[in-house]
């Protein structure tokens, strides 16, 4: 459980969505094959967010995926989730890490090399890193640069994924540069077809090699 497969990272949001459409779209990025699942709601009651997060991780477990809740351990802890995701002003990974015990998935955000190394000392499975593009997805971030991201791909020995504004027509920058996979929200879950969208991205992301 501990070594997540990272390739593709699909972040999901239900902004302006109903409910079994957001389900829908997110059981086609799971038949695009998407290789880890997270949730991240960001407007949510607690008890809507466990909600929305046992029907995903029913959806998730069909396809064999685990199932990551951002920010929230307590969430996470609740439906048995196979992860948290954490950002630097989240709980501190150590603290996660004692909570929750060694079987389940951290993953931490990282900007720097410094942050990234942290993490990565207090029991972080896996990073994310960015934003490498603008984005259009409600967070509040800056930009990363491709050097910083390299960096951080050297310092630590852990699964390390690209994120911010990443489709398909724009991932090549990302060559050469250590990451394990990209993490995608808009590009997947705003798509046409997502099912599409997630094939087409793993596969353009494959062929950097
Ligand atoms: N952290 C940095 S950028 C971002 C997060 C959560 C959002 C990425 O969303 P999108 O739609 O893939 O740009
Ligand atoms: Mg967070």
């Amino acid at each position: 459980m501990k070594k997540p497969d990272t390739t593709l990272y699909f972040i999901t949001d239900s902004t302006n969505m109903c409910e079994d459409e957001f389900l829908y779209r997110t059981e086609q990025a799971l038949k695009g094959g998407v290789t880890l699942l997270q949730i991240r709601e960001k407007d949510r009651t607690t008890r809507e967010y466990i909600h929305l997060a046992s029907k995903v991780h029913e959806i998730a477990k069909k396809y064999n995926v685990p199932l990551i809740v951002d920010d929230r351990i307590d969430v996470a802890m609740a439906i048995d989730a196979e992860g948290v995701h954490l950002g630097q002003s989240d709980m501190p990974v150590d603290i996660a890490r004692r909570i929750l015990g060694k079987d389940k998935i951290i993953g931490a955000t990282a900007k720097t090399v410094e942050q990234a190394v942290e993490a990565y000392k207090n029991g972080a499975d896996n990073l994310g890193v960015g934003a490498i593009y603008p984005t259009t997805t409600k967070v509040k971030t800056v930009l990363t640069s491709v050097d910083t991201l390299k960096d951080i791909c050297k310092a630590v020995p852990i699964p390390v994924n690209a994120i911010g504004g990443l489709n398909k027509d724009n991932i090549d920058v990302l060559k050469g540069t250590g990451i394990s996979g990209v993490c995608v929200v808009s590009a997947i879950m705003k798509a046409e077809n997502p099912q599409t969208a997630a094939e087409q991205i793993k596969q353009r992301f494959i062929c950097l090699g």
